[in-house]
């Protein structure tokens, strides 16, 4: 009786023991963390640009406000590419990108703004397009080949 009494304190010891040093280890990470995120603001800047790890291709709409891009052709290598379709027309456009399982849709853009859209590419080709209206039908497209 009495070992068990015995062996079950040296138990709670333990448990005790344990729960406080891992309650140690929490208040010591928190204060690291909180250091850390104090620390953070100026460095939180620099992944955006970091993060440009990927290509970026860019394009303009016609500024004559014709419905078509500036190109009908672009190539990438494969992997991360940001397509940005820059509008100087007064006529609203954006941009796409369609083909080997991707299909996304950037918004529209006014004169002088900007639609992009963010897209993995594999090798092979894609088809770019304005998403607005019926503006790819009247040959607002091109051909995007990917290396
Ligand atoms: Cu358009």
């Amino acid at each position: 009786m009495n070992r068990i009494a015995v062996l079950a304190a040296v138990a709670c010891v333990a448990l005790i023991a344990t729960g406080c040093g891992s309650s140690n280890k929490k208040a010591s990470t928190n204060t690291t963390s909180s250091s850390v995120t104090a620390a953070n603001p100026p460095s939180s800047t620099t992944p955006p640009q970091g993060k440009a790890t990927g290509a970026s291709l860019k394009l303009s709409a016609d500024p004559s406000g014709a419905l078509k891009f500036t190109t009908s052709s672009l190539s990438a290598k494969s992997g991360k590419v940001t397509i940005t379709m820059s509008n100087p027309s007064s006529v609203p456009h954006g941009i796409a990108g369609e083909g080997s399982g991707i299909d996304k849709k950037g918004k529209s853009a006014g004169q002088g703004g900007t639609s992009a859209i963010a897209v993995a590419l594999k090798p092979g080709k894609y088809t770019f397009y304005c998403p607005v209206d019926a503006h790819r039908q009247a040959g607002m497209k091109g051909t995007l080949t990917v290396k």
